[in-house]
């Protein structure tokens, strides 16, 4: 019997590790999650494929730990001999990085040089290959210098978030040409889903409708409009993730629709869904500024469709429904097939009042 191939992410509890790890689990891996200890149960995104470990066939394995604890990386893949790591763990708030600056340096960069020394000491000591995938992001492009952003254009991190995560990029190349090291960058504009965080825009503006639309929430509070973004579906970018790491040849890619669109338009096509008008409900509240702003993303994946055959299979219009029926469906609102089914809001108001009572 061929031994399953074993993968460890860090982050495994996010939006990417968990579509990761149904990847993974497809493809027959036996994969392992670092999770971090938490007063409340922190596996939402991953309980639906979670089994008991003392189950026969159990393929799902967690692992308490931190990127900030360099220890319990180092014991973690002793224990778990992994031939592919995914480094997706990280405070990955831009907002919330101006915040907590050190916090976020420490996990996003000192992190991954955490990891990346813990796997040179054990290839070395073992003389078994591991391959590396760091998860890179467009905000290291940062201030615009030329779009559209592609593996050259130079880095211009305009937070806490993305210098730290520019300081794991070039730790990363620089293990790969020191080391002999099978370490990827992949370069990642914005990609969501319903399982995005709720205080990213997107998920915060989807869960608004679906909350207006039930009757729970009036107002929605944001902060910068201007800003554009080259919104992705988190599905489609965890599988470029993979595809890195299964080449013959290490490298980093961006990975991007090659198209970019404002928040307005995500307002419009959300709120729209729902027959409503967003200017009736979104106030702005300065709080959710920051102190430098990225205006405009918008990459370019000619690489990734090239060398890895990668290509995004749903369009703007798609995620922003994706995402829109997520949130009414967590809330017991059906809205019809994948046309704008909703005319009365009072109507539905009605109805769910009567479903629930
Ligand atoms: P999420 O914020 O959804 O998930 C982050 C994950 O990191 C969670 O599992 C979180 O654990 C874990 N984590 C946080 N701090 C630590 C720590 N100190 N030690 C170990 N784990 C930690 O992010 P996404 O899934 O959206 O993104 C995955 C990665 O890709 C991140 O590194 C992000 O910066 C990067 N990225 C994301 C993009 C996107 O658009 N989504 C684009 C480009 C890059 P917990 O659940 O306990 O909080
Ligand atoms: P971003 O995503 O900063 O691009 O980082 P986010 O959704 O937080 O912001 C996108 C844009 O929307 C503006 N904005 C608001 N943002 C939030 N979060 N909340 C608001 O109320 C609000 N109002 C306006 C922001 O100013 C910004 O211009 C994401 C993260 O996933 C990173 O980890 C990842 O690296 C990058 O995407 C690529």
């Amino acid at each position: 019997m061929t031994q399953r191939k074993r993968a460890l992410l860090t982050g495994i509890t996010g939006q990417d590790g968990s579509y990761l790890s149904e990847l993974l689990l497809e493809q027959g891996y036996e994969v392992h999650g670092i999770i971090r200890r938490t007063s409340t149960f922190n596996t939402d995104r991953i309980d639906h494929i979670y089994e008991d470990p003392h189950a026969e066939g159990a393929q799902l394995f967690l692992h308490y730990g931190d990127l900030t604890d360099g220890t319990t990386l180092r014991r973690i893949l002793e224990d778990v001999k992994p031939v592919e790591i995914y480094n997706l763990g990280a405070q990955s708030h831009v907002r919330v990085s101006f915040d907590s600056p050190e916090y976020t340096a420490d996990s996003v960069g000192m992190g991954t040089l955490r990891l990346l020394e813990a796997i040179r000491d054990y290839q070395q000591r073992t003389g078994i290959e591991v391959r590396f995938y760091q998860a890179g992001s467009s905000e290291m492009f940062g201030k615009v210098q030329q779009v559209p952003q592609v593996e050259t254009t130079p880095f211009y991190p305009r937070s806490p978030y993305a210098c730290a995560k520019v300081y794991a990029h070039w730790q990363t190349v620089n293990y790969r040409e020191s080391y002999d090291l099978f370490a990827c960058n992949g370069i990642l504009f914005n990609h969501e889903s319903p399982r995005r965080g709720e205080t990213f825009v997107t998920r915060k503006i989807t869960r608004a409708v679906a909350r207006i639309v039930a009757g729970k929430q009036k107002k929605l509070f944001l902060g910068n409009l201007d800003s554009k973004r080259d919104w992705g579906y988190a599905k489609d970018y965890v599988r470029a993730m993979w595809l890195m790491l299964q080449q013959d040849q290490p490298d980093d890619y961006v990975v991007a629709t090659g198209e970019t669109h404002e928040i307005k338009e995500f307002l419009d096509l959300s709120f729209g869904y729902v027959n409503l008008d967003w200017q009736d409900y979104v106030e702005f509240d300065e709080r959710y500024l920051r102190p430098a702003e990225v205006d405009l993303l918008i990459g370019d994946p000619t690489k990734a469709k090239q060398k890895l055959g990668w290509e995004p299979s749903v369009t703007f219009e798609q995620l922003v429904r994706l995402m829109v029926e997520g949130d009414l469906g967590a809330l017991g609102i059906h809205s019809g097939n994948h046309k704008p089914a909703i005319q009365d809001l009072a109507t539905i108001r009605e109805n769910l009042a009567s479903s629930v009572s």
